[in-house]
């Protein structure tokens, strides 16, 4: 009777036991695999983080900031409207871009141009961001220092592709004044531009057409910066009345004009490249032909 009740008891610890062991194995299970969904969200997210990261820089008269919300790169080691550097990069507050005319963080657009330019890049795309720079202020020139600093931004941001939907230009030969401090900032502007295609990115501007002036002679002119051959220079197939000295590299159909044309290239590109993260834009460039055949 004893050793029955004691069978009987060893036979029920044994059950619990086992109970407990299958438990285990459950809750084992279990967290192993919220842990797999856990780690598998992580990479899914670091792998969508590195997507959305490519970077296009518009240097222009800034854009809207609230109609362009979703696309507005995000320098996330600066902390907003605080006066301070955070990020240590020599501009305060600069969260969203930089504002070279006016040396401050406001990249508000004043004109549209650069709102309508940033507009055409993102058409029916998610995975880009736009990094604005603002070197046009109205009724004013634009600086060539200013746009040697906006692609050294650019650069430190690691933009993938930098627009120029303007040019700047100039009588060179007729600048007496001043002339070596120009060279100066024309050998600068080259070296950026050098510097950015060496890193692998490209450089879309558009044909800039000459502004007619009887007083000066149509072959003492240049633009920049389409005047580098680094630079790739995009126009239409819309007729212009004036004339332009760029070199030609792509033209786009029914574009409205060669700023909005710039953009339709810049756009192509940034698809090109987040289908294939691993290429620089440079050496997404021979696609361009096709992809502009196709439209
Ligand atoms: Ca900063
Ligand atoms: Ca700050």
């Amino acid at each position: 009777m004893h050793l029955n009740i004691f069978l009987n008891r060893r036979l029920a610890e044994s059950d619990m036991i086992k109970k407990y062991k299958m438990k285990k194995k459950y809750i084992f299970f279990a967290l192993g695999l919220i842990l797999l969904l856990f780690l598998s969200k992580i990479f899914y997210n670091f792998r969508t983080h590195l997507k959305t990261e490519s970077i296009i820089a518009v240097i222009d008269s800034g854009i809207d900031l609230n109609a362009l919300q979703p696309y507005l790169f995000q320098n996330r080691k600066e902390t907003p409207n605080n006066q301070i550097d955070d990020d240590l990069n020599g501009y305060v507050d600069d969260v969203n871009g930089w504002n070279y005319f006016d040396n401050n963080s406001d990249v508000s657009d004043f004109s549209g141009h650069g709102t309508k330019v940033t507009q055409i890049i993102v058409e029916n795309k998610n995975q880009i961001k736009i990094l604005p720079i603002k070197i046009v202020k109205r009724n004013a020139g634009i600086r060539l220092n200013d746009i040697t600093q906006a692609i050294e931004y650019a650069m430190s941001f690691n933009a993938k592709i930098i627009n120029f939907s303007f040019g700047v230009q100039i009588d060179q030969d007729g600048q007496k004044k001043d002339a070596e401090q120009l060279e100066n900032q024309i050998n600068h502007l080259h070296e950026a531009i050098i510097k950015a295609k060496e890193n692998g990115i490209c450089l879309v501007s558009a044909q800039a057409f000459l502004i007619k002036n009887p007083y000066q002679l149509k072959s003492k002119l240049k633009t920049y910066p389409q005047n580098f051959e680094e630079v790739l220079v995009i126009g239409t197939d819309k007729s212009s009345d004036y004339d332009s000295l760029d070199h030609l590299n792509f033209v786009v159909k029914n574009a409205k004009s060669s700023s909005f044309a710039a953009a339709k290239v810049s756009g192509i590109l940034a698809d090109l490249i987040s289908k294939d993260p691993n290429q620089t834009c440079q050496e997404l460039i021979p696609f361009l032909q096709e992809k502009l055949a196709d439209l």
